[in-house]
């Protein structure tokens, strides 16, 4: 569910209202003056007559307009002052736009440790959220419509958005600005739960990744290994450190893959080992077709298994 009129937190909700109120009152006055207008042309002289008139000046040419405006400016502003205000005690979070994916990363505080994982961003409702963003490449747009304003991701420069989630519910999150060939491939997820399922979700994540207790994926662990892969993705607790790609170590308990475009199981995962280039061409994975199917086989259930 991706829609900029179903607002789900604070700002979205404000400026949702302000959109409202905008639209419709354009609307109205529109009607308004179109309609006088009409009547201007259309209606006998003496009847007529009025619309020359100094009060009829007066009342709509100047007291309207003084009045109307000097409503919407206040609110205007007001609604702009409310808005993206950072919160004392908001949760940091740091999303990183990639060519063509999300790094997601959940800083250390007093008692967790630091963990990043990818085009997921999962939130608990009712508590402020403080995400930093920035780009590792080019410029990228990090856009939740449901949660109101778009900020650009710059490289080198941080840029912040503050919201709360109001309730829980999935709400897809989308690259706004043109950032290459898979842009209209960049997507992500805005996960919200409740604070107790969040809790648990965080602990989750930060454990290095479940040891693989099935000699088919202890076979994929090795493919894994022998295929290079650990010099892009880092799967914690293994080898594999890599810092180019998204963090692996529990790709298996995502929704999804390769920036919101496949559901994540074992037949999309071996998919995309297999043929990344042809599904998602320009992405910055090779291809890994000289795989058996066998090999594939037991490459993606490593990777699904670890939840
Ligand atoms: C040259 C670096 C590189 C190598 C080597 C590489 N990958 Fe990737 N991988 C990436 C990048 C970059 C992405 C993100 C692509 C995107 O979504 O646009 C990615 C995405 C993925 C994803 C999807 C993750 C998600 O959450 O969306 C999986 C699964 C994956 N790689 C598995 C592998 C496996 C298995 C290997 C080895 C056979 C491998 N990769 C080798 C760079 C690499
Ligand atoms: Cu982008």
């Amino acid at each position: 569910m991706q829609s900029a009129l179903d607002p789900a937190g604070g700002d979205a909700q404000r400026i949702y209202w302000l959109t409202v109120i905008m639209t419709v009152g354009g609307i109205l006055i529109f009607l308004l003056v179109t309609g006088l207008l009409l009547y201007a042309i259309f209606a006998a002289p003496e009847r007529r007559a009025w619309l020359g008139d100094r009060r009829t000046i007066i009342v709509g040419g100047l007291a309207f307009p003084i009045v109307v405006l000097s409503m919407l400016l206040p609110y205007g502003l007001t609604v702009m002052r409310d808005t993206d205000v950072p919160t004392p005690g908001a949760l940091p979070i740091e999303m990183v736009g990639e060519q063509y994916w999300w790094r997601v990363r959940y800083p250390a505080d007093q008692e967790r440790a630091e963990f990043s994982t990818a085009n997921e961003l999962v939130v608990p409702v009712g508590r402020p959220i403080s995400v930093s963003v920035t780009s590792a490449d080019v410029i990228h747009s990090f856009w939740i419509p449901n949660f109101g304003g778009k900020i650009d991701m710059i490289p080198g420069r941080i840029n912040r958005l503050n919201f709360t989630a109001e309730r829980p519910g999935i709400y897809r999150g989308v690259c706004a600005e043109f950032c290459g060939d898979q842009h209209a491939r960049m997507a992500f997820d805005l996960i919200a739960l409740e604070p107790a399922e969040f809790e648990a979700w965080r602990v989750d994540q930060a454990k290095p990744a479940l040891e693989p207790d099935l000699p088919s994926l202890v076979r994929g662990r090795e493919l894994f290994r022998m295929g290079g892969c650990g010099s892009c993705h880092v799967v914690r607790g293994t080898e594999a450190d890599g810092q180019f790609g998204p963090d692996l170590t529990h790709v298996g308990s995502r929704r999804t893959i390769g920036a919101g475009q496949f559901p994540n199981n074992i037949g999309t995962l071996a998919g995309w080992i297999a043929n990344v280039q042809h599904i998602k061409p320009g992405a910055r994975m090779p291809s890994y077709g000289s795989l058996t199917g066998e090999d594939l086989r037991a490459l993606a259930g490593y990777l699904e298994s670890l939840k």
